[in-house]
């Protein structure tokens, strides 16, 4: 970076690069598709370094070659605007999908949806089938405070198996810092035959699903995601805070990525001296429970906790424009 602030690229090698990133040039692809946290789980993808900037700078490749479009927060915004407010969020089994459509997916409204999770093998998702099957597993769980970290490239991550990661939040916890999370890691290819891709967000629109485990207590603050996004609760509950995106102006937004807007403010430890507008923010609460899928429309923002033990399987729509825009 120069004094005033621009990039130079140049061809050669640093004296101490932050980050070192090697990878098979037969692999570029899979980091397209979005198996970045997979990939360096196999070893293929080796980074040393700051391995947040190394996951979150070939997420930002594969989010770019994902989308040939850019998010119109606007339109979104002024589209949520147009619909009365939610006092709630309703749940009720899928309706036919031009129902979906309409009173949901165009009109930037969350449901929650009861009866799309009943036809997952459920069983071979238990923590005690993910031990036995999977154990062995590479994975990246988020520690230390990755609450404050969140969405830059200060995450800190630990690398270990499937099993050490269970048995390591069995442990009782010590400071205040939340419990580990294995959060936005891609379902692994032995565990996709026991999901199905719920109606309207097929594999050519979503890519691979990613999984979010961990213990009671796990929390990702508040943001909104510039894409459609399926949130299925597959064991455990959470605890769902959300605000439509036409408060994103109460809310003190902040964005390094042309898909996530971070939110400054921490609903749950409100500051009125920095952040005076929040107080005109008004939220809705949700529990998520075991079985349930909620859709979070492009544009929605939500914070997230586990109330107990818990995994969810998101499905964002990637490869296509919210509905709201289009
Ligand atoms: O479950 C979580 O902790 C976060 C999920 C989330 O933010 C998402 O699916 O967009």
């Amino acid at each position: 970076m120069t004094s005033e602030g621009t990039f130079e690229v140049k061809r050669g090698r640093h004296a101490q690069p932050h980050l070192r990133i090697t990878l098979a040039a037969t692999d570029y692809q899979e980091i397209l598709s979005g198996h970045v946290t997979q990939l360096y789980a196999s070893g293929r993808l080796k980074l040393e370094g700051n391995l947040g900037l190394g996951l979150s700078l070939a997420r930002m490749l594969s989010a770019r070659a994902a989308t040939d479009w850019f998010p119109d927060r606007q339109r979104i915004e002024e589209i949520s605007a147009r619909s009365a407010p939610l006092e709630r969020i309703e749940r009720r089994d899928m309706p036919p999908l031009e129902v979906f459509l309409r009173e949901y997916a165009r009109a930037c409204r969350p449901v929650i949806l009861v009866d799309v999770v009943r036809t997952w093998d459920v069983g071979a998702l238990s923590p005690e089938q993910l031990k036995a099957r999977f154990g062995a597993l590479r994975v990246v769980p988020r520690i230390g405070d990755y609450v404050a970290a969140a969405f830059t490239s200060h995450h800190t991550y630990a690398q270990l198996s499937l099993a050490e990661y269970l048995d390591m939040i069995q442990a009782p916890r010590v400071g205040d810092a939340p419990p580990p999370y294995l959060g936005n890691n891609a379902v692994p290819d032995g565990l996709l035959g026991s999901i199905q891709y719920p109606p309207f967000f097929v594999p050519e629109t979503c890519g691979r699903p990613n999984m979010w485990l961990g213990p009671a207590g796990t929390i990702t603050p508040l943001h909104r995601d510039l894409v459609d996004n399926a949130l299925a609760q597959v064991f455990g509950r959470k605890q769902l805070l959300l605000y439509p995106p036409e408060q994103s102006r109460f809310l003190y937004t902040w964005s390094n990525s042309k898909l996530l807007d971070g939110a400054k403010v921490d609903p749950d430890h409100p500051d009125p001296r920095q952040y005076p507008l929040f107080e005109q923010a008004r939220g809705l609460e949700c529990t998520l429970e075991p079985g349930e899928l909620l859709f979070i429309p492009a544009g929605w923002f939500h914070k997230v906790r586990s109330l107990s033990l818990s995994l969810s399987i998101s499905f964002f729509k990637l490869y296509e424009p919210p509905t709201s825009m289009i």
